[in-house]
């Protein structure tokens, strides 16, 4: 890294104390994975090239529709913001990409690009927001914006969608992510299928605007803002959607946006057998967009998903590349802890699905042996991949306990004397 918001020094030191008890914890993980014919240093490579990015908005304390209670050194503005995502990368090494949010992070890209260079990030995937007014705007996005009755509410919509296009295009971005909160909260209010078809029309003028080399992702949600019906309020519709749009249209998967208990990972199957898979926003939830932090409620299940990304990557299936980015809010922890550890927590569902012994389990699948089949995966997800994450971070500069060594670096205590407290910030987690 060109530059570190934490010495290299003080996590060199942190690493020392924990290097010899690694290296041993390895070893005995390598000799396990060889009994089953896996060799670690295969898995470390693939762990190690695995990369997510950092939402710009989830550096900041999240809150809810009650309160939000803002914690010390919260950034000002997408410079402190990127400077906060360079802490995440520094130590994790598995965050080398930031995504931006428009308007919130607008500012002259030269400026930008100048700053993520500083840490060697790059920018992922650009955010629209039409969920929210800004200020100075024209026309209100109160009753909806890409599907709103008016034209011209729609036109300054799909205006908004393609200015974030062309500022992604200065900053070597490569998607639009549009999330809408379109919908609405009485029975008859809308009508689904007029503000469907202005929807489907206002997005096919966005994706006329699309570089030939672009994706556009269409993410959904079943409820919030809107509590009696949202517009693209599941899969099935975002498919309608990016089946509707074209070849560059591609499906987003935030997976606090379902009901309880949805089975997810079919979905997710579903969409990469006919290649419409673009990419997640990662998290977890408990009851409903919880946006709690990834893994922290049901890694299992998350798990599941990566066993059917990781089919998809060995299958080397047709125009397989999902974009990962983590997506959650943090009311009550330090937002650059947790979003090292929810990057850590996506990293080890992928290193366990890795391990996931694939001849046996058609095997099974094959003779009906339901119980071994599912015995084959358990396998795989009982098996503590810690040492080969923590070798890989180690390896690639990180830290081996990131936690511990930003705790150690009192960059939270040193950011909150040079950054004043600010009670605004918005939320925005979508
Ligand atoms: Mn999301």
């Amino acid at each position: 890294m060109k530059n570190s918001m934490i010495s290299n020094d003080l996590v060199a030191t942190e690493n020392e104390k924990r290097k010899a008890n690694l290296q041993r914890d390895y070893d005995v993980l390598g000799e396990q994975l060889s009994r089953r014919a896996i060799n670690i240093e295969d898995i470390s490579k693939r762990v190690s090239a695995f990369g997510l990015a950092v939402p710009s908005w989830g550096v900041g304390t999240g809150g809810t529709r009650f309160a939000r209670f803002p914690g010390g050194g919260e950034p000002r503005n997408i410079f402190d913001k990127i400077e906060d995502c360079a802490v995440i990368q520094q130590l994790t090494r598995a965050t080398p990409t930031v995504s931006l949010h428009i308007p919130w992070d607008k500012a002259d890209p030269k400026e930008l690009n100048a700053q993520a260079t500083r840490f060697d990030l790059g920018f992922d995937a650009m955010n629209s927001n039409t969920f929210a007014d800004q200020e100075g705007q024209k026309h209100s996005y109160k009753f909806g914006s890409l599907s709103h009755a008016d034209q011209a509410v729609r036109n300054q919509a799909i205006e908004h969608n393609i200015e974030c296009i062309e500022i992604g295009k200065a900053l070597g971005s490569k998607a639009l992510t549009i999330w809408i909160g379109d919908g609405s909260n009485f029975p008859g209010q809308v009508s689904f299928t007029k503000s469907f078809e202005h929807y489907l029309n206002s997005t096919k003028e966005i994706y006329k605007a699309l570089p030939t080399d672009w994706r556009l992702f269409t993410e959904h949600k079943m409820y919030e803002p809107a509590f009696y019906s949202t517009l693209v309020q599941d899969w099935g519709t975002n498919y309608l959607i990016s089946k509707e749009l074209g070849d560059k249209a591609f499906c987003l998967v935030d997976l606090g946006h379902h009901a309880p208990n949805v089975n997810i990972e079919m979905i997710v199957s579903r969409l990469i057998q006919f290649n419409k898979l673009g990419g997640f926003h990662f998290n977890d939830s408990k009851y409903g967009d919880d946006d709690l932090d990834a893994g922290s409620i049901d890694p299992y299940r998350l798990f599941l998903i990566f066993n059917e990304l990781v089919e998809a990557e060995l299958n080397h299936a047709k125009g397989f590349n999902p974009a990962h980015m983590l997506d959650q809010s943090h009311n009550v922890t330090d937002p650059i802890e947790s979003l090292m550890l929810s990057a850590i927590e996506v990293q080890r569902a992928y290193a366990q699905a890795l391990l996931v012994d694939r001849k046996a389990l058609r095997g099974y699948q094959e003779s009906n042996d339901a119980l071994m089949s599912a015995q084959t995966l358990k396998q795989a997800f009982r098996t503590d991949v810690e040492p080969v994450l923590a070798m890989a971070r180690l390896k690639s500069g990180g830290a081996i306990d990131p936690v511990s060594a930003y705790r150690a670096s009192g960059y939270r205590k040193t950011i909150t004397a040079q950054r004043p407290a600010s009670r605004s910030g918005g939320g925005g987690i979508v």
